[in-house]
């Protein structure tokens, strides 16, 4: 018996944060407000990133199209429109961004209650090989009382709310954690309605994977403990190699980890002792979702989860993926 051809009753991702909301006493619905409005700036950047080639997005584009008009490149286009969408949400009072050096503080009179850290367009050096790209977001609830400064953004990723990402790959989905045991769910975009449709309910990483993702081109610079990691990977005393897969795209390589399992890194190296990832818009939201969906998250040291930032865009070595393959990291990291 096949299905409808068409799904007259939907599971949308705005009704699946609805029903959540409904869920928690005394949720006001800021949160649901502000994950729409997020939701909104990511199907304008999906539908900007699907038709960059054509409409000259691309990063090579000068800033004027041949109508003259001013084209902005697309993470600037995608950095509008999370500010935008969220400002006007009346949710947030304090955003951090990639694209800003300095903290964003919302106007008095359309403040809310959350501060949102996020990466608009992440892996924008792809963009103009094709390479899949994505969106990341990480929300906090404001706990300080008084205006909001830098501090109630640089806080440990054990207190944030909620996070997600956006991975613009062969598909669009949307991957949203709101913790309060929800779990981790996927949302696929559907063109044909503009609306993201629950397809993967309740996501669960491998216990343990098979697959390693590292750019291998900086061997030379890692640490010891990691040579022999990566070594006994290729060529292990007892059972089958590990595969290899390196998108060069955050979102992309940990999406596939959380999928497929396996072990997503990014390390220090001699040249870069903190890695190059962020922590408050890339390491904090991926390790928020890999951990809700029973991963693990580390710098090599401690929990990714448990790092106190001291500044809104420090970097942090990132090891991220199935609990059984970080644990097993870990005992060549010590
Ligand atoms: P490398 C993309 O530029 C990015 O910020 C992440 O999305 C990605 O994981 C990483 O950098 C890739 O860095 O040094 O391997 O090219």
């Amino acid at each position: 018996q096949q299905g409808p051809a068409f799904d007259v009753n939907a599971m949308t991702l705005t009704r699946w944060v609805l029903a959540q909301q409904r869920t928690v006493p005394g949720a006001t619905g800021d949160l649901t407000q502000l994950l729409n409005s997020i939701q909104t700036a990511v199907k304008a950047i999906q539908s900007a990133v699907r038709k960059a080639g054509i409409a000259k997005l691309h990063g090579i584009s000068g800033n004027t199209n041949v109508q003259g008009e001013e084209v902005k490149k697309l993470d600037v286009l995608s950095n509008d429109l999370f500010i935008n969408m969220l400002i006007s949400s009346f949710t947030t009072c304090m955003l951090v961004s990639e694209e800003n050096s300095t903290v964003i503080e919302v106007e008095t009179e359309r403040r809310g209650k959350y501060v949102v850290c996020f990466d608009p367009l992440d892996g924008s050096s792809n963009i103009d090989c094709l390479v899949s790209v994505g969106s990341i977001f990480a929300i906090y609830k404001k706990t300080s009382a008084g205006e909001p400064t830098e501090s109630d953004a640089l806080r440990p990723g054990r207190e944030l709310v909620a996070a997600g990402y956006a991975l613009y790959g062969s598909a669009t989905m949307l991957v949203l954690a709101i913790g309060k045991g929800n779990g981790v769910n996927g949302f696929m975009y559907d063109p044909s309605i503009g609306e993201f449709i629950l397809t993967d309910p309740n996501m669960r990483i491998p216990e343990k994977g098979k697959i390693y993702s590292i750019n291998e081109g900086y061997a030379a610079e890692w640490a010891s403990g990691l040579k022999k990691y990566i070594e006994d990977r290729k060529n292990p005393s007892s059972g089958k190699a590990y595969g290899a897969r390196y998108v060069g795209s955050m979102v992309a390589d940990v999406h596939r980890t959380i999928k497929y399992g396996g072990i997503f890194m990014y390390p220090a190296t001699n040249s870069a002792p903190n890695g190059k990832l962020r922590l408050l818009y890339e390491c904090n939201p991926m390790s928020f979702i890999v951990t809700e969906a029973g991963g693990l998250a580390t710098n090599g040291q401690i929990s990714i989860l448990d790092i106190q930032p001291s500044s809104i865009h420090q970097r942090a070595p990132c090891y991220l993926g199935s609990k059984k393959d970080i644990e097993e990291l870990m005992s060549y990291l010590q």
